[in-house]
């Protein structure tokens, strides 16, 4: 048997690699306990230093099939029926325990994923709270959300590792609050404050096997979703992977909800306020180091003001601090891993090889850790893959447009369709152009706003299904779409 004692411990010093004890290994958290897998064992490492951090269990099909079963268990026996005014006080107990650890989780979040603090801390954290109380609101109110009541029973779910909690957070909170039990599995890269999460469900009293939650690789989320007792797969990552789940449940009457990528245009008109727009652009791309699925990495501006907005941007560009994840004043934190930081580079050189031209402030790199500095490509055009293609890093594609009509054309010239920014003094072109533009969300003025009163999903090879908000209870309740 794993430890079973409290895997993490608070330390004096806030704010500091200090405030969390992360344990050597760490079992999975099966029936409201952590116990040993049967399979292999994989090791997580800070993307800042290289470092291991832990050694980590790999669920295999049997450790997915004790999940599920203890999933179903809770689903039919406590929590499938648990009246909802009920269900909400478990999760409002979380949404609590989550902000009053909320340091413990930044810095983690921060150390395992290699964002910044003032992101994990300010933005993550904060967010996965609200989610758990927004949806602790709906537990009690779901007759009036428009899809019935009735919870579907097991939901596996599968989240990538650039917003490890958040994503979470998005997946879980909706679907105990509409009844449902789940398995989920993190990322491979980011195990650790799913773990966490895990031992605050335990703080909460959740009843056991409510939440389960399996760390490994691919093919343990592929258990996962393949699972025949598992009713609802909801899954976030890379399209390719999406492709394949659709095709392992065709046929069988699992419900699937996919959050996939993205390659999202932000426009900028002639008569935006350009600073705005600036700091507009620099959020768009470079927070979380791009490793965002609805990132603006497509920078469309319009050819008369190219010239002094590019300007601006270069300046702003060169006052980013990249560097260590846990100092307050880092702007660009670690790549998530080798491999990611391989994709951006390959990405990256092709961009040079097509005769896009790439800019970089100087800017020291750590020397050990995955780093990569904010880039923008300037002379690319639409045949060019890095207009195309994701990057999920850093960096940012400038196209121009002259007329509107071009600008929008452009935009959703992509196989995708999550996302979109506009930047214009016109509300009527704001609404006009939000229209026009085959995206989930539209931002004007501004970019990167989550809520969780606001649903959020895509169109096209973005995926379909929609989470957040009233809209997102659809997934997890028998009278939704999907
Ligand atoms: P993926 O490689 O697709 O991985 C996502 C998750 O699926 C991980 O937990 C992964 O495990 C698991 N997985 C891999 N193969 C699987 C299989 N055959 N069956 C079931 N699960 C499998 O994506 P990623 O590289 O982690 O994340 C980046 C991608 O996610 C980007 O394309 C990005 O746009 C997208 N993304 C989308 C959104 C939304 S909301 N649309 C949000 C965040 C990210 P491992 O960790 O072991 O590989």
């Amino acid at each position: 048997m794993a430890d079973n004692s409290s895997p993490f411990e608070y330390a004096a010093a806030p704010e500091s690699r200090g405030i969390v004890d992360i344990k050597a290994s760490y079992g999975l958290f099966i029936n409201g306990e952590f116990v040993d897998g049967h399979g292999k064992s994989f090791k997580t490492i800070s993307p800042a230093t290289e470092e291991v951090l832990a050694e980590v269990a790999e669920a295999d099909q049997a450790d997915v099939d004790a999940a599920v079963k203890a999933a179903r268990r809770a689903h039919s026996r406590t929590w499938g029926r648990m009246p909802g005014r009920e269900r909400a006080k478990y999760l409002y107990r979380i949404a609590r325990i989550i902000q009053e650890r909320g340091r413990e989780l930044a810095v983690l979040e921060s150390i395992d994923n290699g964002k910044p603090i003032k992101e994990s801390r300010d933005v993550d954290v904060p967010q996965v709270a609200a989610n758990f109380f927004y949806y602790a609101g709906w537990a009690d109110k779901l007759e009036y959300s428009g899809y019935g009541s009735t919870p579907l029973g097991v939901a596996g779910q599968v989240i990538p590792w650039n917003f490890p909690l958040l994503m979470l957070s998005w997946k879980i909170a909706p679907a105990l609050a509409c009844g449902n039990t789940v398995v989920l599995k993190p990322a491979e890269t980011t195990p650790l404050t799913a773990l966490l999460f895990a031992e605050i469900c335990q703080q909460a009293d959740l009843p056991p096997g409510v939440v389960n939650i399996v760390t490994g690789a691919g093919t343990t989320g592929q258990a996962l979703v393949e699972h025949p007792d598992v009713d609802k797969v909801a899954f976030t990552g890379s399209t390719g992977v999406g492709r394949a789940i659709a095709k392992s449940v065709a046929g069988t009457d699992k419900k699937v909800t996919l959050e996939l990528g993205g390659k999202a245009a932000n426009i900028v008109f002639d008569d935006a306020p350009i600073d705005q727009a600036v700091e507009g652009i620099v959020n768009g791309i470079f927070f979380n180091q791009g490793h965002v699925c609805c990132a603006g990495s497509r920078l469309l501006v319009q050819e008369s003001i190219a010239e002094e907005l590019l300007d601006r941007l270069k300046r702003r560009m060169a006052t980013l601090r990249v560097g260590d994840p846990l100092d307050k004043n880092t702007d660009i934190g670690a790549i998530n891993s080798a491999e990611q930081l391989g994709r951006i580079r390959e990405l990256s050189d092709i961009g040079d090889a097509e005769g896009a031209e790439r800019w970089s402030p100087e800017c020291e790199l750590p020397s050990n850790g995955f780093w990569f500095p904010p880039t923008l490509f300037t002379g690319v055009s639409q045949a060019h893959r890095i207009a195309r293609e994701e990057i999920f890093g850093p960096v940012l594609s400038v196209l121009t447009f002259r007329t509107p009509a071009e600008a929008v054309e452009k935009a959703n010239n992509t196989p995708y369709g999550l996302s979109a920014g506009v930047w214009t003094e016109k509300g009527s072109r704001i609404l006009k152009v939000a229209n026009q533009l085959r995206a989930g969300v539209v931002w004007a003025n501004t970019f990167n706003k989550f809520d969780p009163t606001s649903p959020f999903g895509g169109y096209k090879e973005s995926g379909y299904g929609r989470e957040g908000g009233r809209h997102g209870l659809a997934s997890y309740l028998k009278g939704g779409d999907n």
